[in-house]
Parts: C-alpha cells; sequence; structure tokens
C-alpha cells in the first residue's frame, strides 16, 4: 500500500520533506500540495510529477479523496488549525514544530484527538531520530555513564533572517532542545531561567545573541541551553550529558574533511537541512511504515504540547530574567 500524503506549505522544508517521500522514502507518494502561495505550490508540483495536484487551501486538501495522511510545513500560525481539521476528518498528519504556537491551541489539539479516541498526530521533533542523539539515550539507558545530573546543550545557526526575534530563540529554535531533554532524561520540564551572555556585534541590535537557559527537570537534574543565532561558522549543535559514572556526547559528524598544509581540516555543516538530513529521513520513513502498519509512530501531540508550553514560561523568563516555575495539565491516557 501506498501512503498517499498531501503536503501543506511548499517553504524550505515542506519542498524538502515532499521530495523524500516521494523520492527517498519506502511506500510514500505527494498526491496534494497547497500554498498561500500558489505559484511556488505549482512550481514544487510540477517538479515532484505529473500526478500532483495542487489545492487552493489546507483545508480542500485534507477533505479530498486523494489524501490519505497530512504533512503540515506552513508556517506555526496555521497549525493547529490544520491539524484539527486533519482530525476531524480522522487522517494521520504529521506537523512541523511547533505543534501550535500557544497552549490554549495545543490543548484543543490533545481534546479532539481523545474526542477522537485514538492517536493521529505526530509532531516534527526530528532529533529524536538522529543517530548521535540516540546513541546518548541508548547509553544512559543502558545505565552505562549511571544517573543523569546535567545535560549541556548548544545550538548555533550561522545566521538568522532580520525577523529573528529574541523571543523566537525560545519558540523557533531552543524548543528542539526542550524537546530532546524531555525525550533524552524521560521527565517533564518545571521551570527555566534566562540570562543573556555579552551579544555579539554581528547581530541586529533588537535581537538578545547569543541567548542562555537553564532548565530544571523534575527530578532536580539541570540540563543548560545556548542558542547563538548568528554564529557565523555554520550551523553547529552540540550535547553532552554528565552521569555519575561518566559522559555521553554528540559527535558533530563530519560532511567532508581536508588534509593539506600540516593540517586536517573538517568542514561545518552549512544548516539543518544538511545536519539532520538523515534525521528527517528517518522521521518519515518511520512515520510512513507505521501507517501502512495502521500504527501512528512518533513524537506525540503531548510532546508537542508540552514543548509548546515550556516555550511559553521560556518567553516569560526572556522577559523577567527570574526563575520561572512550569506546571501542566494532567496527561491524557493516549499518551502514557
Ligand atoms: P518557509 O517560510 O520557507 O515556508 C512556509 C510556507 O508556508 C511558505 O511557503 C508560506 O507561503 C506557506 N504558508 C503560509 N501560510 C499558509 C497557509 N495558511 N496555508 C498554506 N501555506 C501557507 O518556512 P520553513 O522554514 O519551511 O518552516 C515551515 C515550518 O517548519 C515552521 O513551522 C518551522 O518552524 C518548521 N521547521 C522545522 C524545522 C525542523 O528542523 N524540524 C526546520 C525548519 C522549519
Ligand atoms: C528552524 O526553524 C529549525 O527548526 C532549525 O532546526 C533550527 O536550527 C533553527 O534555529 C530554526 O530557525
Amino acid at each position: 500500500m501506498t501512503i498517499r500524503v498531501g503536503v501543506i506549505g511548499t517553504g524550505l522544508i515542506g519542498t524538502d520533506h515532499a521530495n523524500k517521500l516521494v523520492n527517498v522514502i519506502n511506500g510514500s507518494t505527494v498526491s496534494a500540495v497547497t500554498d498561500v502561495n500558489r505559484a511556488r505550490a505549482e512550481q514544487v508540483a510540477a517538479e515532484l510529477g505529473p500526478d500532483v495536484g495542487v489545492f487552493d487551501n489546507g483545508h480542500d486538501l485534507i477533505a479530498s479523496d486523494v489524501v490519505d495522511a497530512v504533512l503540515i510545513c506552513s508556517i506555526g500560525e496555521t497549525h493547529a488549525e490544520y491539524t484539527l481539521a486533519s482530525i476531524a476528518a480522522g487522517k494521520p498528519v504529521m506537523c512541523e514544530k511547533p505543534l501550535a504556537p500557544t497552549t490554549p491551541e495545543c490543548e484543543a489539539i490533545l481534546e479532539a484527538e481523545v474526542r477522537h479516541g485514538k492517536r493521529l498526530v505526530i509532531v516534527g521533533f526530528m532529533r529524536r531520530y538522529d543517530p548521535g542523539y540516540r546513541q546518548v539515550k541508548a547509553t544512559l539507558d543502558a545505565g552505562t555513564i549511571g544517573a543523569a545530573l546535567i545535560l549541556h546543550n548548544v545550538h548555533r545557526n550561522a545566521t538568522v533572517p532580520e525577523s529573528f526575534t529574541s523571543f523566537m530563540t525560545m519558540t523557533d529554535s531552543m524548543i528542539h532542545e526542550i524537546d530532546t531533554t524531555r525525550w533524552l532524561l524521560g521527565e517533564e520540564i518545571t521551570s527555566v531561567q534566562v540570562a543573556p551572555p555579552k551579544r555579539t556585534s554581528r547581530a541586529f541590535p533588537h535581537l538578545q545573541d547569543p541567548q542562555f537557559a537553564l532548565f530544571g527537570m523534575e527530578s532536580g537534574v539541570l540540563s543548560t541551553s545556548e542558542f547563538f543565532a548568528n554564529c557565523q561558522y555554520g550551523y553547529d549543535v552540540r550535547c553532552e550529558l554528565v552521569g555519575e559514572l561518566g559522559t555521553a556526547s554528540l559527535v558533530n559528524p563530519v560532511v567532508a574533511s581536508t588534509t593539506t598544509g600540516g593540517q586536517d581540516v573538517d568542514a561545518v555543516p552549512p544548516d539543518w537541512r544538511v545536519r539532520f538530513g538523515p534525521a528527517y529521513t528517518a522521521e518519515l520513513q518511520a512515520w510512513i511504515t507505521g501507517l501502512r502498519r495502521g500504527e501512528i509512530v512518533g513524537p506525540s501531540a503531548w510532546d508537542g504540547y508540552a514543548a509548546t508550553r515550556v516555550t511559553e514560561f521560556g518567553v516569560q523568563a526572556v522577559r523577567s530574567g527570574e526563575r520561572v516555575a512550569i506546571d501542566y495539565i494532567e496527561k491524557p491516557a493516549i499518551y502514557r
């Protein structure tokens, strides 16, 4: 059985995912695309193949008989509307991060999925599929480094557009560390504090860059998180988990290495598409393989809700500089 996916939003990541679903992933095709920028959707459809329909809007695409599953890659503000419509149509849906920018929207999605009676939604937290992060988690779970004490995260982008704000540090970028921290440690984040370091001269005046956050966990483990939006030199994601008996760390994948003039020089990936390319592929393949078996495989709507909840308190912490405590609604049974 081939899963026919409808893609909402044919920008950067929508185009990448659609290409993979057609050319790389086993068991899927793209039957429909839509974007408010219709010319862009038409161009992407033409590149994907002759049988890809271009729809006027996301709701028509979700309702269409040619769509078995929905992939939402439009801007975050549209995610709740399209995720709720997919649940109402009874169709599986993968929503890029964030599940939604606000917790009331995420709670509406949880309620709709609970009313539906079984899971339909997964969220695009692709780092859970990165081989390095998986190895760190396997090492912790095997007990090799003993109990976790501290998690250190670093997330650097070469540059960001001028529209990037100090709050997007939390809602757009650190949301990845928030998810990996919850997933690696297997517990919720219960507090956040933000301490802005000295600013780089290479950022726009409105942007606090870099940014530094401290997340407290239920068990007392602390997780540090540096986000540097304009580090200049490339895309760099690091993680070190400190345990009672040792540490487990990501080793950056070497994209290319040059030896000359008495030096070994390793290339740094330019952006997230290169660094996490294999993780995006693994994430999509796991989703499609699950759907072909009648299963929903991937981070849940609860994971999406919890991450957004932390970013909301994170934005408060950016404003106040104070340590902010985080609470959650009760986790519904289908997510336990
Ligand atoms: P983008 O700006 O390149 O693409 C977004 C697209 O959505 C645009 O083409 C825009 O025209 C379209 N759009 C806007 N409103 C729409 C609507 N109502 N209906 C249909 N289309 C609409 O942005 P992007 O970088 O591709 O990001 C898209 C989403 O993916 C964001 O939520 C972003 O956070 C997420 N993202 C995730 C990762 C990751 O690592 N998992 C990486 C990049 C982006
Ligand atoms: C972008 O939206 C992503 O999700 C990337 O993974 C992240 O590295 C980047 O900072 C975000 O802007």
